[in-house]
């Protein structure tokens, strides 16, 4: 955490306070050759004017004296077209502590100014309209993305991936919404509504064929998530042998006892790009005390939740599988230890496993294309848009289900209505075009100050 006076904590509601004009610190705390100072809000002329006198051409860099604190880059932009949608100012100063301290302080020195809250800017933006909600997330992903095709996800999301795919689907539910309402207007003439009430299905039906595609891919959520991998296996195989090989360093540790890990023991890797978190667990076997019991559990219900199961065997002593264990996860089954096999090809390899040796390092290329292979399955050939996160599943899940009762014919046409009303109002939740006080404050504090 940061001590510094930049980074407060506040339970204050900032949309009660939106008039004011908020100052946040945009770059990283510390020291660094150049600092951000970001300001956004209707005082930021009056700043400007205070900081650096008269004002540089809006969007173009201008070398001034800020204040008598330092000299640097000022940026003018005038709202609407900032990113807040409001007045905005950056100012990049020398980044020592000083300098910023100081920048800080001078500009909460004018009148209706303080600091930001934390994804205060992007909250104005999208309150301005700039910017909507699946494009906010995409932008809270982009900041944090550590690989390289999340990088990718997250831009193409800010950018407004999700948001014409989703607003394409809106102005087909209108159109069905309309064909409805004008239905039901004509009730009295038989015909001409159930007429209607065709046409609207006609509309809707490809609409819920493309929801239920949408949901059925989950590799947006798997990329932004990262692919789950669980080592699991007997003990003394070398799980957690393995485990280091592949995080190439000592993070658990390893013994010739049988019944040396307990926990589950986490490492993060990129694979290809695609983030990769792999989970070493305690050895399974019958027996053991009762923290070995426990470690055991752990190790079964990590193995459950994942992705994919490494099966580690020793190659002395191979041992399938236990099929069922791990509900339906795949599992990929690895023999270790091939540097104690006499000769080569002693242990014939099973249909779908791999020999390694954690001690040599070989067959190692082999495992981690497979996790490679796994873990970007359906990435490439995907869909521009994929959902990224269980707040749009959840929505779409609920404009599928109501689409789906629409489709039902011998529902009443009232009712039928009433179901595209339902359906519309979830997609306007998940892009934010209704209502969603209850979801903004969770999105937002994602963010760091000054995003
Ligand atoms: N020769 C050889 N020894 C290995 C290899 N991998 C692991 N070992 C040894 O096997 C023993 C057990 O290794 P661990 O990695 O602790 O095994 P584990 O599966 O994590 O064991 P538990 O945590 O007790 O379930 C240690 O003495 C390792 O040095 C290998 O590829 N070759
Ligand atoms: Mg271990």
């Amino acid at each position: 955490m940061n001590h510094s006076p930049l980074h407060h904590e506040s339970r204050t509601e900032p949309a009660s306070r939106a008039g004011d004009t908020i100052i946040a610190l945009a770059s990283g705390a510390g020291v660094a050759a150049v600092a951000v100072v970001r300001i956004s809000g209707p005082s930021t002329r009056a700043v400007l004017e205070n900081l650096i006198g008269t004002l540089p051409v809006p969007r173009e860099g201008a070398v001034r004296k800020i204040g008598d604190i330092d000299r640097g880059l000022v940026l003018w932009f005038p709202g609407p077209a900032s990113f807040t949608g409001e007045d905005m100012a950056e100012l990049q100063v020398h980044g020592g502590r000083a300098v910023v301290q100081a920048v800080v302080e001078a500009v909460l020195a004018v009148r209706g100014t303080r600091l930001a809250e934390p994804g205060e800017f992007a909250r104005r933006a999208s309150r301005t309209g700039s910017l909507i909600l699946t494009e906010v997330e995409g932008l809270a992903d982009l900041v944090s993305a550590e690989t390289e095709a999340q990088r990718v996800q997250a831009l193409a999301q800010a950018e407004g991936g999700l948001r014409r795919l989703y607003e394409g689907w809106r102005g087909e539910l209108l159109k069905a919404q309309s064909l409805m309402e004008a239905g039901l207007d004509f009730s009295d003439e038989a015909d001409v509504a159930a007429d209607a009430a065709r046409q609207a299905a006609d509309v809707v039906a490809p609409l819920l064929g493309s929801v239920e595609t949408h949901l059925a891919d989950r590799s947006g959520e798997r990329l932004r998530d990262g692919f789950r991998v669980a080592i699991a296996g007997p003990p003394n195989a070398g799980k957690s042998s393995i485990l280091n090989a592949l995080a190439k360093r000592d993070v658990a540790i390893v013994s010739e006892e049988a019944g040396t890990t307990r926990d589950v023991i986490e490492v993060h890797l990129d694979v290809g790009g695609v983030p990769v978190i792999v989970a070493d667990t305690a050895g399974l076997r019958e027996g053991g005390g009762r923290v070995e019991a426990e470690g055991m559990r752990r190790a079964v219900l990590r193995a459950q939740s994942a992705d994919l199961v490494l099966w580690i065997s020793d190659a002395a002593d191979p041992m399938p599988a236990p099929l069922g264990r791990f509900g339906d996860v795949p599992i990929v089954s690895v023999t270790n230890k091939a540097d104690l096999l006499p000769q080569r090809g002693a242990v014939p390899e099973p249909p779908s496993g791999i020999v390694v040796s954690a001690k040599t390092g070989e067959g190692f290329e082999r495992l981690v294309a497979e996790l490679g292979r796994r873990a970007g399955a359906g990435i490439e050939e995907r869909a521009a848009s994929p959902i990224t996160r269980t707040r749009h599943r959840v929505e779409l899940v609920s404009v599928r289900d109501a689409l789906k009762r629409f489709v039902n014919p011998d529902l009443d046409a009232e009712l039928r209505a009433e179901e595209l009303r339902s359906a519309a109002h979830h997609l306007g939740r998940l892009t934010g075009r209704i209502d969603v006080e209850d979801i903004l404050g969770a999105i937002f504090s994602e963010f760091c100050i000054g995003k």
